[in-house]
């Protein structure tokens, strides 16, 4: 299968770094402020997540995917996305916790507002400053989406 990934998640979860370091590239993540693509992923601004009046242009833009991957930075105290979030989209997502090299990070935590949201979905465990996670999260999105 040929189709993109979106990535979707709170404001400075880590979503384009977690981008950059599926995809190789070198340079620091900056703002997002719309929607990018980039290769075989959509990279989408955090605002989009967090303000419902953003989650049409979410759900619209799930039409050129193939996977949504929701993402929960380790760090927060708190799920972004409702309950059961995952269900409103026409593909399969997953859940990736970011930032697992923290030293304020709380993977278990992480792992439950995910669950929350997106049920019994697989979810991966990552960083992109040691990279932790992040060659199994890749192996899995490419055997699964990426041409
Ligand atoms: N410790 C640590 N910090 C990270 C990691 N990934 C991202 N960060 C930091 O988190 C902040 C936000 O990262 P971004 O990748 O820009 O976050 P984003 O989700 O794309 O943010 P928006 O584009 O605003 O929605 C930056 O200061 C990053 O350096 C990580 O794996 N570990
Ligand atoms: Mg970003």
């Amino acid at each position: 299968m040929s189709k993109r990934v979106m990535v979707i998640g709170a404001i400075e979860a880590g979503k384009s770094s977690l981008i950059k370091a599926l995809l190789q590239k070198e340079q620091p993540a900056r703002k997002t402020q719309a929607l990018e693509y980039a290769d075989w992923v959509i990279d989408t601004p955090g605002e989009y997540s967090e303000n419902p009046m953003f989650y049409r242009t979410l759900m619209a833009t799930a039409l050129e995917a193939g996977m949504i991957v929701m993402v929960q930075d380790a760090t927060r105290d708190r799920n972004y996305f409702p309950p059961g979030f995952s269900q409103g989209f026409p593909h399969a997502c997953i859940g990736v916790i970011t930032k697992a090299d923290h030293p304020a990070a709380d993977v278990k935590r992480a792992e439950a507002f995910l669950r929350q949201s997106i049920g019994g979905a697989r979810i991966f465990c990552t960083s992109a400053h040691t990279l932790e996670g992040v060659e199994e999260l890749r192996s899995f999105l490419q055997a699964h989406c990426k041409p």
